[in-house]
């Protein structure tokens, strides 16, 4: 039954077809074997929990095919300047409260401007001292920019491949494939994880899902995290009214990322709000084991904290529990991220 073995070693060298093997596996199959893979690196109980913040919304440059923060379309998203820390600092508090163990802040940006730079580390160095997990995600980065985000305590960076290379220029046309590869590099050179992904349900062919997935594999060190994104479709952006993707074909996607990248988080990402409880149910056993919690993507919407509750509750999942290191930590400690009591009224 078997087209490829899930190989023990992480490996960087998957070929297209393989990739493309493995998401025709019947369907059954391909989620058991990714299963397995998952059962050999994570108690697949355990899920991470981030919350995300815009800390600088809308206005941007770029042309993001599906982005609603894109000033060139009219979603009614209103620009922002970048937030004050301490405004910051209450929404990192709100969410650990909920029982996030990580704080992803991000920008509707091309790249930061150094001067802005100072002001992000401060909030990275502030949120970090709560004994969270601190993650931006801010566009292209220059070296030494990454190194300034690290020497403040980034612990992750967020910048995905979006998608497949021979895809990328019917989706984004105001940057390079190249250069998001390059950020990656400086990103890892500075010391810190990366958080790298893309988005499925843009119109693109099974073959661009398998090369946004060869592209991720392939980069020099697999993405600690690795974002899926369902595309929200927001109006106003040139994507609106795409066709729906086959949430079976979503599946596979998790599936053959969990496979390829075994070690990495791999994170059911936007689009969740719009899944059924089946269907999220679905993406955990074929190795999701991460998600953003919380009422609020970047502009769009998320489940409500008590859906995802009562759905960790009803599939006996727990959040991930975050070992803060205190070489890197001015605050030692282990965290112990839990999602507030569900009340047993929500799920009964
Ligand atoms: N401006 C920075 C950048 O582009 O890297 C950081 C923020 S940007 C919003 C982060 C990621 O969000 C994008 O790379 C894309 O993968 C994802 N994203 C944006 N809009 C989305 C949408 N409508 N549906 C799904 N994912 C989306
Ligand atoms: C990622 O891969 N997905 C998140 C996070 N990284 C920054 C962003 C999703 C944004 C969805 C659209 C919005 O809310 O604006
Ligand atoms: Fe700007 Fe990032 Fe949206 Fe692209 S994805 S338009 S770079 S905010």
């Amino acid at each position: 039954m078997s087209a490829v073995s899930p190989s023990p070693v992480p490996r960087h060298d998957w070929q297209r077809e393989e990739i493309l093997a493995l998401f025709a596996l019947p369907f059954t199959e391909l989620v058991f074997q990714a299963a397995t893979v998952h059962r050999q690196h994570f108690d697949p109980r355990e899920v991470q929990v981030s919350t995300l913040l815009s800390v600088k919304t809308g206005g941007c440059p770029e042309d993001c095919s599906y982005c609603p923060q894109a000033a060139r379309y009219h979603t009614g998203v209103d620009a922002t300047k970048l937030m004050e820390t301490d405004e910051v600092l209450a929404k990192a508090r709100q969410a650990k409260a909920a029982g996030a163990s990580r704080f992803c802040m991000g920008a509707a940006w091309r790249s930061p401007k150094d001067r802005d730079i100072p002001k992000v580390a401060e909030m990275i160095r502030e949120v970090k001292a709560l004994g969270m997990e601190t993650c931006a995600t801010l566009g292209m980065l220059s070296g030494h920019q990454a190194d300034a985000l690290k020497a403040a305590g980034l612990d992750y960076y967020n910048h995905n491949l979006d998608t497949a290379p021979e895809f990328y220029g019917e989706i984004i046309h105001t940057r390079e494939f190249q250069d998001r590869l390059d950020t990656l590099s400086h990103v890892r050179d500075a010391g810190m994880k990366t958080c790298c992904g893309g988005i499925v349900g843009m119109g693109e062919s099974r073959e661009q899902r398998a090369g946004l997935l060869q592209a991720l594999v392939s980069l020099p060190a697999h993405p600690d995290s690795v974002p899926i994104n369902r595309l929200v479709q927001v109006p106003g952006t040139p994507l609106a009214g795409t066709a729906e993707l086959d949430p079976f074909e979503f599946v596979r996607t998790i599936a053959v990322a969990r496979i390829l990248m075994p070690k990495s988080m791999v994170r059911l990402s936007a689009g969740r709000e719009q899944m059924s409880d089946e269907l999220q149910a679905l993406c955990f056993t074929a190795g999701a084991n991460s998600i953003f919690y919380g009422e609020k993507l970047l502009t769009t919407g998320n489940p409500d904290t008590e859906r995802d509750m009562a759905l960790f509750d009803r599939l006996g999942l727990v959040p991930m529990q975050v070992q803060v290191d205190a070489a890197d930590h001015d605050r030692p400690g282990t965290v112990h991220a839990t999602i507030t009591d569900v009340p047993a009224a929500a799920v009964a």
